[in-house]
């Protein structure tokens, strides 16, 4: 067996062996069926408080996390750990929590929305599904298979309310700076209240970064663009497809956003949608006023010309070349720095960071499952944290890194990519007491999401699929998606008449 490492030091002092209860410094509390670090780190006035942890960011990772911790008891005055977590919007919800604002906020910081008006699920409900949380319990229904943003918020929010974990959170309070106490032991937090104007710095045993890597917009250069007589922007700041009513749209990119962006601009009456790609065409069998074109080589006016040599006039280029990892409030020696891809550089199991494992970070895969997925690393990272999972030493923490990339490398298609990161999940619950469910029955579900998109890339998301949280099936939504224009909850959840 690998020597175990410290999680809560930069020091080689060994962590508490997984499963050893009542190991030296921890206490078995067999009413929360949990192992507790004893002692008395943080003296305040007779409180328990053991770890003081930071979470980063309270979308639906930090929720998870938020929710992970609570689940076990964990949090103070009852449990020994004392969790603040950090968010620099004014509400919970991360990219779901809507805002028509792009650039800089009204406190000049920059917006972290990537999410814009009429967005659908871009994938099934039933890959996503909180296992600890149906639909249906939140609905007091079943619901259709592909719910608008505003219908997921609620579903994310529904669980985190119930858990009471909100006063824990510090809205309008960014982090600045993250670095390494002096003496190794615990990081500096170094935070900005907004509202108050005031910065303060804590000290914390461990932090968690959950705070996305869909924000800050990657932005290829190219020849002419700073000359274009019409609307030029990247994914990040689309907001309302309605803008594009009438126009000749040239989408750049053939990923997520691409593919959805520029379906949102058809399906609210663009004249017409080029998708220009750097490695391979879409390919689906798209409508009439549709194009798809070879990379973007220049830009003359409103003229686009392409690799190919064709050129075309549209109105507006939207970029949706995707977003980097981008984590300037960390010191660089904590700053994780990676691909978006299934398996991310330097993260042990997918979280923790090996570098320095006191540090974590949620969510930085590329993601084809995601709420469950977020749901399975906190789970994960609260049992590091309670001493219930032990870290191996580090060369064996990179031989996993190394290993989950040589499998990623070899996957051949995108099944087996689903596979893989299905796999992953499995993985992490199987070490927590995070609800088993069928990851299989929810591959199926994204494999036939995936035939769905073949069959019709405007239809697919009027198909339903069966949950693999409490078997049933979901209802076909009353009103196939092209026809939809109204994105409310209330227009979603009303029954077929
Ligand atoms: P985020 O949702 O990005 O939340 C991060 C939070 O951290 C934010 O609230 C932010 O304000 C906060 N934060 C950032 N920096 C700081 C700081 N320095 N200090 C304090 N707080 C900070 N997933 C799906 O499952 N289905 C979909 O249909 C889907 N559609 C998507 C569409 C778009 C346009 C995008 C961009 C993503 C989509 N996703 C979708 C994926 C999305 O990444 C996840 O659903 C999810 O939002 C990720 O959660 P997160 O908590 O990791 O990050
Ligand atoms: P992705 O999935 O990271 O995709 C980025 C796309 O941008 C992809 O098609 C890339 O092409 C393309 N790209 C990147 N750089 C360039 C340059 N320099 N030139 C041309 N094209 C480029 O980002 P998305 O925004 O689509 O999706 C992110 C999340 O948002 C996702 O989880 C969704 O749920 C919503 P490539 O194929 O690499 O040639």
């Amino acid at each position: 067996m690998p020597p175990t490492r410290c999680c809560c030091c930069a020091n080689s002092c060994r962590g508490p062996p997984a499963t050893l209860r009542g190991a030296a410094g921890y206490a078995f509390d067999p009413d929360r069926d949990a192992l507790y670090p004893q002692g008395n780190s943080f003296p305040e006035g007779g409180s328990t408080v053991t770890k003081r942890i930071a979470i980063i960011g309270a979308g639906p990772s930090g929720l998870a996390q938020l929710r992970a911790f609570q689940s076990a008891g964990a949090l103070a005055p009852k449990g020994q750990l004392e969790v603040v977590c950090y968010e620099k919007q004014d509400d919970w919800g991360g990219l779901w929590n809507y805002t028509w604002r792009t650039g800089l906020d009204e406190y000049g910081e920059p917006v972290h929305g990537s999410m814009y008006r009429y967005l659908w699920s871009n994938g099934p409900k039933e890959g996503l599904e909180f296992a600890d949380y149906s639909f249906e319990q939140h609905f007091g229904k079943q619901i259709a298979s592909y719910p608008p943003r505003e219908v997921l918020l609620d579903y994310i929010v529904g669980r985190v309310e119930r858990a009471g974990v909100r006063e824990l959170i510090r809205f309008r309070t960014p982090v600045r700076q993250v670095e390494r106490d002096a003496s190794g032991q615990g990081f500096r937090v170094r935070v900005h209240d907004l509202i108050a104007d005031a910065e303060s710095e804590q000290r914390f045993d461990h932090v968690i970064v959950a705070s996305g890597h869909f924000s800050t917009p990657n932005v290829p250069r190219f020849e002419g663009l700073e000359r274009f007589n019409g609307r030029v922007l990247h994914a990040h700041d689309f907001r309302d497809a309605v803008e594009f009513k009438d126009r000749d749209v040239l989408i750049v990119g053939t990923s997520y956003s691409a593919e959805d962006i520029g379906s949102q601009c058809w399906k609210y009456g663009a004249r017409s949608i080029t998708v220009s790609h750097r490695t391979a065409p879409m390919g689906h069998d798209w409508p009439d006023n549709w194009l798809e074109v070879p990379l973007l080589q220049s830009v003359q006016g409103n003229t686009c010309t392409f690799k190919d040599g064709t050129a075309r006039d549209v109105d507006a280029i939207i970029l949706c070349t995707g977003y980097r990892h981008h984590f300037p409030f960390m010191a660089p020696e904590l700053r994780l720095s990676t691909a978006n891809r299934l398996a991310t550089a330097d993260l042990y199991q997918g979280v923790a960071y090996v570098p320095d494992p006191a540090l974590f970070y949620l969510g930085m895969q590329d993601q084809w499952y995601t709420f469950n997925m977020f749901d399975a690393q906190a789970w994960w990272v609260r049992d590091v944290i309670l001493g219930r999972i032990a870290l191996p030493d580090e060369a064996t923490m990179r031989t996993d890194v190394a290993d989950r990339v040589a499998r990623e490398d070899a996957l051949e298609d995108d099944d087996a990519a689903i596979r893989y990161q299905g796999d992953y999940i499995k993985e992490l619950i199987a070490q927590t007491d995070y609800p088993s469910f069928d990851v299989d029955g929810a591959n199926d579900a994204f494999f036939a999401w995936k035939k769905d998109k073949k069959k019709g890339i405007m239809t697919f998301r009027d198909n339903a699929y069966r949950s693999v949280i409490t078997g049933s099936m979901a209802p076909v939504h009353h009103t196939p998606w092209q026809l939809a224009m109204d994105d409310s909850k209330a227009a979603y959840l009303r029954d077929a008449e």
